[in-house]
């Protein structure tokens, strides 16, 4: 059963909209009290955008809870950007922290599974209209942080990997029909917090990247032709700060993905591919003051160059402009929040990429990219 969004929270919010109102003509990231979705008592940890019920619009899948129980939802797109209608996913609450929303038994939809805390990963089958729910266990019990997406093995089908803090990381390959049989762990164990997963090194294989918390730095795992993944390279070397966002994506304009790595109390780090997958320069960006728990890469500006948006726990929200070989730095978004993650799709279709911060004490929100392309 859909329910409509938080309007409750709007109408508190409307009444005291005046600032909001009077400096949403001119803000480059436009915030309307509808952008708000979701209770302010969910505990969300991630939003992740797909579009879950086949009607062509992106809608947000939130997974709510981090190490406390709550119910993760479907957020539903209106067509004009707006989440305006939610319901539950999966048939129980429980503890959880990100969702990686791929097609997993190649029926064409979205498919949804879920990084849970101290609970086994929770896949969740799409019926075709954004219902989730066909729900199935897989692997072991731990304290699962992170969860993403991509064909490991090449074989055409979305395999998962799972970030296990504390633990060793894991990966489980796909039969092509949403079950896993093989899973493998990898060597090595870390505080991690976050997966990326690209090719960095152009050998068509799929490379891991993994940030950890506690300063034990940025680890990567290279795919190896053959199947399975090289010993694993501490990137930078003894890096002495704490690291819990991880992205990969060309921000240096030579059509390498680098990596890029959250400060949290400190500038974050631009890993530059040197073409082959090598990461010996380490660009910096960002104010100290950033937390950043989310990373997520975009053109907002639609000048070529991929700009960088972070989420921050405690202080304001940022989206970093890349101008040159440095960043334009613009404050975006709810002066309150707190944000634990953020995602970037174009929701209302205008063709300009817009984000979605995940808060997990507060009311999560969008917010509409009103840049005018160069
Ligand atoms: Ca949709
Ligand atoms: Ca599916
Ligand atoms: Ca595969
Ligand atoms: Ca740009």
């Amino acid at each position: 059963m859909d329910r409509p969004v938080s309007s409750a929270f709007v109408g508190i919010f409307l009444g005291l909209s005046v600032p909001l109102a009077s400096a949403s003509a001119q803000d480059p990231f436009w915030l309307h009290p509808y952008n708000f979705f979701g209770e302010e008592t969910a505990l969300t940890a991630s939003v992740n955008l797909g579009d879950l019920d086949g009607d062509g619009d992106l809608d947000g899948f939130a997974v709510n809870g981090r190490h406390w129980i709550q119910q993760d939802e479907v957020f539903l797109n209106n067509g004009l950007g707006f989440f305006r209608s939610a319901r539950n996913a999966g048939p129980d609450r429980a503890t959880g922290y990100e969702a990686a929303l791929a097609d997993l038994d190649g029926d064409g939809d979205l498919d949804a599974a879920i990084a849970r805390d101290l609970l086994p990963v929770l896949l969740l089958f799409n019926d075709g209209a954004g219902h989730f729910s066909e729900a199935r266990e897989l692997g072991p019990v731990a304290q699962a942080r992170s969860i993403a997406a991509a064909d490991l093995d090449g074989d055409g089908d979305l395999d998962l990997v799972l970030v296990q803090r504390g633990e060793a990381n894991r990966y489980f390959l796909n039969d092509g029909h949403g079950r896993f049989g093989v899973d493998i762990e990898l060597p090595g164990a870390w505080q991690t917090i976050q997966v990326a997963i690209g090719d960095v090194d152009g050998d068509d294989r799929a490379d891991l990247i993994f940030s950890n918390r506690g300063g034990e730095g940025v680890v990567l795992y290279r795919g190896l032709t053959e199947g399975g993944f090289a010993e694993p390279t501490l990137l930078g070397g003894e890096l002495d700060m704490e690291i819990r966002a991880i992205e990969l994506g060309d921000v240096t304009g030579d059509d390498h993905p680098d990596i890029i790595a959250g400060g949290m109390g400190a500038e974050s780090l631009i890993f530059v591919n040197d073409g082959d997958g090598g990461f010996a320069q380490i660009e910096r960006f960002g104010a100290e003051a950033d937390i950043v728990f989310g990373l997520a890469l975009a053109d907002f500006n639609q000048d070529g160059m991929t700009d960088i948006a972070v989420a921050n726990g405690g202080v304001r929200n940022r989206v970093y402009l890349r101008d040159g070989d440095g960043f334009v730095a613009l404050e975006v978004g709810d002066e309150a929040s707190d944000s634990y993650n953020l995602s970037v799709g174009d929701l209302n279709a205008d063709g300009r990429p817009d984000i979605v911060y995940a808060v997990s004490e507060g009311s999560n929100y969008t917010l509409i990219n009103r840049i005018d392309p160069d």
